[in-house]
Order: structure tokens, then sequence, then C-alpha cells
């Protein structure tokens, strides 16, 4: 049996835009989502949009029950900015009610929450105003942050202040997967830098208001293998992982952007503008611990036929190819668990062995109805040992010192993602479109007997 450390995080990570529907409703805000859903739907894989989602804003009473009935002791979501603020200065107090009332159902349940404040939702009045690209969503981040530290720290100890803010910042501004789809890497470095800038002074706030608490930030992390020990796949692997990982997994852990990074992007052209008092700024405000996201590595070669300056990242680095990859065959993303032990070195030896846990991970399932049997509960054993594989990658990297302190799933009950709407299911819980209703699936019944025992 392979036990884990005692105290150890078992549990799922959820989003507000992606659970909790009500979305323009009870004195919420248009977010570029809702904004985008609306103006182009055509750009959406789906017919549900933003609107309804899980419907959490009615049922999370009975969520936070059904978290308990899997063994969760933990969970983590996220506020929508959106609506608690809906114009970036005023309380909105219907999402005071709701957000109290549903931090205290979950540690009602014995669910410890993580909250964490920004999931790709950015409010529709700062997108009028440039959105990450203007240096003013710095402080009206820094401003949310802060009132909800005030409104709901006495619930919650830990937060982290953005979800895979790499994303949003390649989905928006170089590959069109986000609001405001364009395509400019200056301008994506900028996007990224005021990103991380909002971090820290939500850091820094955080320091004042609830200095008994721990704050990260979640991250995904793709390790990039290269397809050969030649001295030019090393180097195309070592960018990729310079631009999609180091770039904010160093500054919020070890306080400053990398070297090289600040010399490739000079040599092309990209650095962002910089003010006095920001290098000081990431310096005094580091994380307690980090939460990483993890699905797929990345495999990458040297590129060819480039011409510098770079126009975008894979102009660094190149996609390879593995011949030897697994497939997730009901998603099409590689499944490589080995990568989780990987990680788990570089955190122990390159980051000063801080804190972490896995915030995501998981095994998407198109058309899972497939997989019901006669009673209804969908067996997906696949996801089984999708996630067994995973966690004993984990364990060893554990039992060579890393400082793990969880695993959370992604997610707890089947929800809407993005583009893909709810083609994708990732859930513990499978969720009925039409009726919204939920039921267990062989998943949900493995992971209470691993969080029970604590180990499998
Ligand atoms: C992560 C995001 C989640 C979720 C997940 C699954 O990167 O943090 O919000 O969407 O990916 O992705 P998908 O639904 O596209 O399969």
């Amino acid at each position: 049996m392979k036990k884990f450390p005692e105290h150890f995080l078992w549990g799922a990570a959820m989003s507000a835009p992606q659970t909790e529907g009500q979305s323009l409703r009870h004195g919420k805000s248009a977010s570029t989502w809702d904004y985008w859903f609306a103006e182009a739907p055509e750009k959406f894989n789906q017919q549900q949009g933003p609107a309804d989602t899980s419907k959490m804003y009615e049922l999370y009473a009975a969520d936070c029950q059904r978290m308990q009935a899997i063994g969760m002791n933990s969970v983590r979501t996220s506020i929508a900015w959106t609506r608690l603020l809906p114009d970036g200065k005023t309380v909105n107090p219907a999402a005071v009610t709701f957000y109290r009332s549903y931090f205290q159902a979950m540690l009602d349940h014995g669910v410890e929450p993580i909250i964490n404040l920004f999931h790709f939702d950015l409010p529709m009045w700062l997108m009028d105003k440039g959105g990450w690209e203007n240096r003013d969503s710095v402080a009206a981040f820094a401003y949310y942050a802060e009132t909800a530290f005030e409104l709901f720290g006495d619930l919650v100890k830990k937060w982290t202040t953005f979800n895979e803010p790499m994303v949003h910042v390649e989905c928006g501004y170089l590959y069109q997967y986000h609001y405001p789809a364009i395509v400019d890497f200056k301008r994506a470095v900028q996007v990224g830098y005021h990103t991380l800038l909002a971090h820290a002074r939500a850091v820094e706030a955080f320091r004042k208001v609830l200095p008994a608490g721990e704050i990260g930030i979640i991250l995904n992390i793709s390790p990039s293998y290269p397809r050969s020990n030649s001295a030019e796949d090393q180097l195309a692997a070592q960018r990729s992982d310079l631009l999609n990982t180091r770039s904010f997994l160093d500054p919020a852990v070890l306080g400053s952007i990398p070297e090289e990074l600040v010399t490739l992007l000079a040599e092309n052209a990209l650095l962002p503008v910089v003010k006095t008092g920001d290098t000081a700024l990431l310096k005094e405000n580091t994380v307690d611990f980090i939460g990483l996201n993890y699905y797929q590595p990345r495999r990458v070669q040297a590129p060819e036929n480039v011409a510098y300056p770079a126009k975008m990242p894979h102009d660094f680095y190149a996609a390879y190819d593995w011949p030897e990859k697994k497939i997730n065959p009901y998603r099409g993303w590689e499944i490589y668990p080995q990568a989780l032990y990987d990680v788990a070195i570089i955190m122990k030896e390159k980051y000063n062995n801080i804190p972490w846990y896995v915030s995501e991970n998981g095994m998407g399932v198109a058309d899972e109805e497939r997989f019901m049997n006669e009673s209804g509960m969908i067996e997906d054993d696949y996801r089984i040992a999708f996630m067994q594989e995973h966690l004993d990658y984990l364990h060893q990297g554990i039992s060579e010192g890393s400082n793990c302190f969880g695993y959370h799933a992604w997610t707890f009950v089947d929800c809407w993602s993005w583009l893909n709407g709810y083609r994708n299911r990732y859930g513990f819980y499978y969720m009925d479109l039409a009726t919204y209703e939920r039921s267990v699936k062989k998943s949900g019944l493995w992971f209470k007997a691993a969080a029970e025992k604590n180990g499998f």
C-alpha cells in the first residue's frame, strides 16, 4: 500500500465561471466569456454558454455534501470578480451572502476551501479599458483581491491569485482561443507582465490583511522533453520551459524573472514596459505554496528555418510527435504520468523544496455516456487507471523528499469548459445536461477509498 503524507489534501478543482451559473444575474456583471458567447457564438463548439453551467449558485449545499460523500477533504474553486465587484468598486451584497454560505457549507462538510481569484474571467468593464494590457488592471486586481481577503478571510485560510495565467496570455494574444483573440507576441508579453505584477500586488495585500494565512498561485506545467540530446533540441526544450513555465514560476517562488528570459525577450524586441519599483515588488512578494496543473507534457525539437526576431513562441521550439506516446483516445492528449515524478524533483531541487500540490490532473472523455452501465453509473475504469498511475509517480517523488501536500483532480462534477462546452467530461460525478442531476461515477468511489486510506 502506498501511503501519502499526514494531512494530505485529497480533493478536486473547479472554477466559478465553469460551475456557478446565474451569470449576469444576482448583480453579476459580464465577463469576457459572457460577452464573447453573445457576440460570436460561432466560435463556440457548443450550444450551451456560460450562463447556467452546473447551477452551483443554487445547488452548492447539496454539492458540498456530495464532496464529503466521495472523501474529499478539500476543494478549490474561484470567486467571480464580476459577481463580487460588478463595477470594480462596489461590493455586491448578494455575492457576499452567496460566497459566505458556500464556503461555510464546505467547512461544515469537512472540505477545506482553497479559493482562487482569477480563472480566465476578466470583467468586461476592464476589457473595455484594454484589459491586462492596461497597467491600471494591476491596481484594479489588487483592490479586488484585498476586498475578497477582507470579506472571506475568516473562513478561507488558503488562497491563490491566478489559475494558469499563461493560458489567458497565450489564448487571448497568440492562439485566439480566448477573447480578445489577438495574435501579437509583444502585446502578449505585456499582458503576461501585468498579470505577474497583479499577482505580486495581491500577495502584498494578503500579507497586510491575512498575515496568518497562506497564499500561492496555480500554474499549468507541461514539462518539455527534447527530441534528442543534441544541443539544438536541448536548447529548444529549455526555451520552451523558460517561456511557458519559468516565466511565472521563478518570480512567484524565487522573486525574479529569469535573466535568460529577459535576454531572450530583449534580443527579439519583446521586452514589456517596466516601471521603477517593479523588481522590488516581485522580490518582496513571493508565495507560500504553488499549485501545479498537469495534464500532458510537451515534446519539442529545434525549430527550422526561422527568421528572427521571433513572431511566435514556436519560433523558439517546434512541436515533435514522439512515436512512443500513449494517447487518451477520448480527448487526444498524451498520457505521460512519469512527468509528475520529474515535476516533484524539479520543485525539490530548483525551487527550494517549496510546499506545492497537484492542483489539477484529470482525463477528459468525450461522449462519456457510452460507459454508463444499466444502473446509470459511468464505469470510468480508464480514469481510475489514469489517476492511479499519476499518483504512483507522485508518490515516488514524495518519497524522495518532494514537499507535495495534496492531489486535486479536475474535476468534482462534469462542467462547462470555455470553447468546448460539455464535450469533455472530467468529473467524479456525471451531470445530466437536461436535469442537472448528479450521479457518482466509479472513479468517485475509488477516490473515496483512496482518500479514506490516505493511499491505495
Ligand atoms: C485547464 C483549466 C480548466 C479546464 C481544464 C480542462 O487548463 O484550468 O479550466 O478547462 O483545463 O480542459 P478542457 O475542458 O478544454 O478539456
